[in-house]
């Protein structure tokens, strides 16, 4: 599950670990919900085992390009355009998160959102995600 904002560019890994206090088996159902509330989520995945991963094409994403100033290359001027633009477009993004239901054999049952989300921009954001990305971009040009 993201902790923090993650730029989803394709598939990612929905990672879970869920624990019964005495023991007891445990079923996880997994949701996404494609705002910041609480409600509407929609159902993945349901009675799996407590511990594993769920691999899950996110909607919408798509690779985002790192090359801001389109002359064909990752370099410094997409760093300048990034920086032009810092933290202005951080809300405009859709972004999912996740949500998983844990239950026990006697009924009980815990819950818990990830922190953060999977965000599926049109462009590089010009946030921390996206400054990462367009260092990774410009090492493997
Ligand atoms: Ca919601
Ligand atoms: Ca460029």
């Amino acid at each position: 599950m993201p902790t923090a904002p993650a730029l989803a560019e394709g598939e990612v890994q929905i990672v879970r670990k869920a624990e019964d206090a005495d023991g007891d088996a445990v079923k996880v159902d997994l949701y996404y919900d494609a705002d910041e509330r609480p409600g509407g989520e929609v159902l993945l995945a349901e009675g799996l085992p407590a511990e594993g991963r769920l691999p899950w094409t996110v909607p919408g994403a798509k690779p985002v390009p790192a090359d801001l100033s389109s002359n064909g290359t990752v370099d410094a001027p997409d760093l300048l355009q990034l920086a032009l633009h810092w933290e202005a477009n951080t809300q405009a993004a859709p972004g999912y998160r996740i949500m998983a239901r844990a239950f026990n054999a006697k009924g009980a049952m815990d819950q818990a959102r990830s922190p953060g989300a999977w965000l599926t921009p049109d462009t590089l954001p010009a946030t921390r995600e996206g400054l990462l990305r367009l260092m990774e971009g410009w090492k493997s040009r």
